[in-house]
């Protein structure tokens, strides 16, 4: 899985309450990666998207607390941060060991957090530590610390455009019938990007085919011959997760996930890999308040029991928000 790093709202000049939504980040990290509180860590991350998307300055706990997903305690830290212009509760977090030690390996590809869990309690510490203990680590988890530093990079969108264009004509060399497409925030028109999300489809490859690996084989082969693809993560039947590089000394290693999409679910798809997940997030609300059930897969009408019905016929992006009745919005729009 990709390292889900806080929303580039949260760092943006344009977002008067930055601050906020940076101690809101560091602390879903910690409840995710130290305590694995999963539901606390997504209350500090939703509560962080929603004041990124505030337009004006928050004055006090109070008026927080009148936001979407902002409760009583959330309040609290955003008044104690005001008064002090720090947080006990952080402070303490930055100057526990194995904390900081978590926080540490689980910037690594591959080290979530209970395997940040095991290494330190095995004493491992850092980045250094983990380099000198390599036997410890699976295939890869020393993918993850050979490629650290460049790992922690953005991809400026000069360079995308580049891996998407070498990537796409080896694609069409193999089979010119195959469609590929670079979403995430690279989709939504980002100046740079985390990684490189790739959807793949065929015409002859839908949800009823029932032979379907060698799609994937095959365009994971081609780019493994013209050395685009350097190493491998994970390696299923519909998901490949691994590292490319565009050739020349001077160029970075970059993490590359390819979805292999059955040609009649490709849109739902593509609207859920280009993102935001947090504008997935209000689009599938807005399609349970008009009566259906959206994911990644497929648009469902919900019956009177709340009951899934036979999945809709998309053609189109634009298909799934005339069904639901939400305007339009273009890949640019969709930072939320
Ligand atoms: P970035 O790589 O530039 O940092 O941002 P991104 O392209 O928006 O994020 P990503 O982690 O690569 O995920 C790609 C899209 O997948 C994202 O825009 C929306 C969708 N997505 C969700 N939820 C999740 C999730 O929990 N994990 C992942 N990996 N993707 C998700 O809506
Ligand atoms: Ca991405
Ligand atoms: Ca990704």
């Amino acid at each position: 899985m990709s390292k889900r790093k806080a929303p580039s709202t949260a760092d943006s000049s344009a977002n008067p309450n930055a601050d906020f939504c940076e101690f809101l980040i560091e602390l879903a990290n910690y409840e995710k990666n130290v305590n694995r509180a999963m539901h606390k860590s997504k209350a500090y991350r939703a509560a962080a998207g929603v004041l990124a998307q505030h337009p004006t300055r928050v004055k006090s706990g109070d008026e927080a607390k009148k936001l979407n997903g902002i409760g009583q305690k959330i309040g609290e830290k955003i008044d104690e941060f005001l008064q002090t212009g720090k947080l006990r509760k952080l402070e303490k977090i930055r100057t526990d060991d194995t904390s900081v030690a978590i926080g540490e390996l689980t910037k690594v590809n591959g080290i979530g957090p209970a395997a940040a869990q095991k290494l330190v309690k095995d004493g491992i510490k850092n980045i250094d530590d983990l380099r000198n203990n390599l036997d410890k680590l699976t295939h890869s988890q020393k993918v993850g610390v050979k490629h650290y530093e460049d790992f922690e990079l953005r991809i400026p969108r000069e360079e995308m455009l580049e891996l998407q264009k070498v990537a796409f004509e080896a694609i069409k060399d193999i089979d010119s019938a195959y469609t590929a497409t670079v979403c995430g925030s690279f989709r939504r028109g980002a100046s740079s990007s985390g990684d490189i999300d790739v959807l793949l489809t065929h015409p002859s490859f839908t949800s009823e085919s029932k032979k379907k690996s060698e799609y994937l084989h095959k365009v994971v082969t081609k780019l493994e011959e013209i050395k685009y693809i350097t190493d491998t993560l994970s390696h299923g039947d519909s998901k490949y997760m691994g590292v490319c590089k565009l050739s020349g000394d001077d160029k970075h290693y970059r993490r590359l996930d390819i979805r292999l999409i059955p040609h009649d679910q490709f849109y739902c798809a593509l609207l859920y890999f280009t993102g935001s997940d947090a504008f997935n997030r209000q689009m599938r609300g807005h399609a349970l308040d008009k009566g259906f059930t959206l994911n990644e897969y497929r648009l469902c009408p919900l019956g009177s029991q709340g009951d899934p019905g036979e999945a809709l016929p998309v053609s189109c992006e634009e298909d799934i928000f005339d069904y639901i009745d939400f305007p339009y919005k273009k890949p640019a729009d969709r930072n939320l």
